[in-house]
């Protein structure tokens, strides 16, 4: 590592966890915009490598609480492999690693949270997707997993960012930092307030249905961009990872936030709005491995609900990048001065894009549901 005193606190914070073999290279790891995650290789190598994360307390207040979550999820998870024949709940799910103090995190003099998972060699994960393969396996594990936790009672789980997907929520923040305009930053942004005004009835629908108790509430992921989930050299999905936000939601959270990362053939901060198009085929590829795990649960309302998601997510995902541009970059990592902005613009660019094509995403659902009558025998129609 290049910084002496990183490092050296770095290895003082390993020493707490329970780990075979002896520390070998520490690197940091990852694009996450949240925590900060650092690869631990193993100098024994007949001992596993593990992965270390400082998990950011500011925006996860409740860390106890968190782990408690993954823990639950996670053996809930390793549980029912167990009974799966060729299955290895070691690849296919996390594995936190303990403390000496018995806990699965530490909390350091500084007051600075970390836990460490094993990490799974031979994984890869993508910013962006370079085929329908991968999409489509970004789509089976999306999937599997919802459909490995459907049966996670919501009450054992603790709510760890409460409103985290609620749109309402999300454009009142809007409008308070507009209103304290701290970094000076509202003049800038005059065209981008407009259009998220213009959007913000249609877009708090699934707020609405879920408020009438016409979508179920289930366990879902609630950060399902694509390099959450691990692929192997093959590029078969092995694992879904970063799991601090499972909570209670809707099924169209998750295939939405998963095909904004999916369906855009350019980054999600891509400051070139000309490069920000949409792959048609994968985001088939993707809503065909998703379905292939879902449908046999979903109703039409909740189908119809996943096409919504698929406008949503990338709306909320703007709109939060707005409010942390206007309220002066506290929330995401920033590469450079004007980040947020960036990332604002490309989202609402991609929102632009999918407005253009949605009859186009409806359609390739319906027909994906339609196909699979064997699965779930509804008939869907466009409406
Ligand atoms: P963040 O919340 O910052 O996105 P993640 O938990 O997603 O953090 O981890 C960051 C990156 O580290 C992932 O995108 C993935 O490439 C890698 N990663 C995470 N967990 C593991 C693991 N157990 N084994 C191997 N790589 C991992
Ligand atoms: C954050 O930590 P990371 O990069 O996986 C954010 C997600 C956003 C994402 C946008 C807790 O996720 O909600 O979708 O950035 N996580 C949190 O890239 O806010
Ligand atoms: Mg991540």
């Amino acid at each position: 590592m290049e910084n002496k005193e990183v490092a050296a606190g770095v290895k003082q914070v390993i020493a707490q966890f329970l780990i075979e073999g002896s520390i070998g290279a520490i690197k940091p790891f990852g694009s996450g915009h949240i925590n900060d995650t650092y690869k631990i290789s193993n100098a024994d190598k007949n001992a596993p490598d593990y992965l270390l994360q400082r998990i950011n307390h500011h925006i996860f207040k409740n860390v106890p609480g968190l782990i408690d979550n993954i823990l639950y999820v996670t053996n809930h998870i390793k549980k029912k492999l167990a009974q799966v024949p060729g299955s290895d709940g070691d690849k296919q799910v996390l594995t936190l690693i303990g403390t000496k103090d018995g806990l699965f995190y530490h909390q350091d003099e500084s007051g600075n949270y970390w836990r460490m998972y094993r990490f799974m060699n031979g994984t890869k994960s993508y910013d962006v997707v370079t085929n329908e393969k991968q999409a489509r396996e970004g789509g089976r594990a999306f999937g599997n997993f919802q459909t490995m936790v459907a049966d996670v009672e919501v009450s054992k789980l603790t709510e760890i960012i409460p409103d985290f997907h609620n749109i309402v929520f999300r454009l009142r923040q809007l409008d308070e930092a507009i209103k304290a305009d701290a970094a000076n930053r509202v003049k800038d942004v005059t065209s981008e307030i407009i259009f998220v005004n213009e959007r913000a009835h249609d877009m708090a629908e699934i707020h609405r249905m879920g408020q009438a108790g016409k979508l179920p509430l289930r366990v879902t992921h609630n950060d399902t961009k694509f390099n959450n989930v691990l692929l192997d050299e093959n590029d078969v999905a092995q694992c879904v990872i970063d799991l601090d936000t499972i909570m209670p939601g809707y099924t169209a959270f998750d295939f939405g936030d998963a095909v904004r990362t999916i369906i855009n053939s350019a980054p999600e901060d891509e400051a070139d709005l000309e490069k920000i198009q949409l792959n048609i085929p994968l985001f088939r590829a993707f809503a065909e491995g998703f379905l292939s795990q879902t449908i046999n649960y979903m109703g039409v309302t909740e189908i119809r609900s996943l096409v919504k998601g698929v406008l949503l997510l990338p709306y909320i995902m703007g709109v939060r990048f707005l409010t942390d541009y206007l309220n002066g970059d506290v929330y995401y990592k920033i590469k450079s001065a004007g980040h947020n902005l960036k990332r604002a613009r490309a989202q609402f660019q991609l929102v632009k894009k999918l407005e253009e094509h949605y009859t186009e995403i409806y359609a390739i659902v319906l027909q994906t549901v339609n196909e699979n009558k064997e699965l779930n025998e509804i008939d869907i129609k466009i409406d």
